[in-house]
């Protein structure tokens, strides 16, 4: 997989630059390639961080991802992880039908807040159809409603030295002689704040089921699923990642998976 994605990229990078017209020189793009060793680790990471500003670049900030009409809605949601986390906490409040569950916003904000199910349904809510694009080489499309999270983000007032949302879910990803690993995710302020990156309670016009991360699951359109976390208890607004999991930013990047992972 890395391997694949990593000429990839490398192709898509060199051709979105040469066709840009953009004038690089004494930018910083090219200099995530300099002065690191050379592990196939850190090439991967340098790819990786040359096609995460690249895009940012061409892209822009507030390019949208393609919405579809219900018509291309064709399928289920493929569920896919994760599917029915049998962690003693997400069993009770699977008993409680989501009844006792509240979802919290913590780290570098003014105003640490938590919201019940009710609560985020009756915010102003966004409904987007959209492709979900996995690694593994899949695509479904869906309707997701949610909450805009760059809406939570204004309540609780992020600290301006934020630079990440964490996600960290309910999910036992993998046993692990200390108690197993939960998944976790993040992503940057842009993508947090994107109009189409949304705290999703809904499916396909119902609650999100158990298998897609009931009782709420984040939404970043234009990345690929293994960054859409699911059963997400709480965020944390950081300005680091290494005190997180392995220090790459998600369970999957601790498994060598690019942290940028823009489609
Ligand atoms: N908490 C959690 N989130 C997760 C996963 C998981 O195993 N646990 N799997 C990821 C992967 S690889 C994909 S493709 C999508 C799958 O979402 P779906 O089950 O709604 O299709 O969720 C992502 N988010
Ligand atoms: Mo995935």
């Amino acid at each position: 997989m890395a391997k694949f994605m990593l000429s990839r990229r490398r192709f898509l990078t060199a051709a979105t630059i040469a066709g840009s017209g953009l004038a690089l020189s004494g930018c910083d793009v090219f200099d995530a390639l300099g002065d690191r060793d050379s592990t196939v680790r850190s090439v991967i990471e340098s790819a990786n961080d040359l096609t995460y500003k690249a895009q940012r670049l061409v892209l822009g900030r507030e390019a949208l991802a393609r919405e579809y009409p219900k018509s291309e809605i064709r399928q289920p949601q493929r569920p896919n992880g994760s599917t029915d986390p049998d962690d003693p906490y997400y069993r009770s409040l699977v008993a409680s039908n989501f009844a006792d569950y509240r979802f919290e916003i913590g780290g570098l904000v003014e105003k640490p807040l938590s919201f019940s199910l009710d609560e985020l349904r009756n915010m102003p809510s966004r409904t987007q159809i959209t492709r979900h694009d996995c690694v593994e080489g899949w695509s479904c499309i869906a309707e997701w409603t949610g909450v805009q999270l760059s809406r939570l983000l204004d309540q609780a007032k992020v600290k301006p030295e934020a630079r990440y949302v964490v996600f960290k879910c309910l999910d036992t990803i993998e046993e692990s002689a200390s108690g197993g690993i939960k998944y976790y995710e993040s992503i940057d302020m842009i993508d947090a704040r994107h109009p189409q990156t949304i705290m999703a309670y809904g499916l396909n016009g119902k609650p999100l089921p158990v298998a897609n991360g009931a009782p709420l699951r984040c939404r970043v359109e234009r990345q690929l699923g293994y960054k859409m976390a699911k059963y997400v208890k709480s965020i944390e607004l950081t300005d680091s990642l290494a005190q997180f999991g392995q220090g790459h930013g998600g369970y999957w990047e601790d498994n060598g998976y690019d942290w940028y992972a823009g489609i």
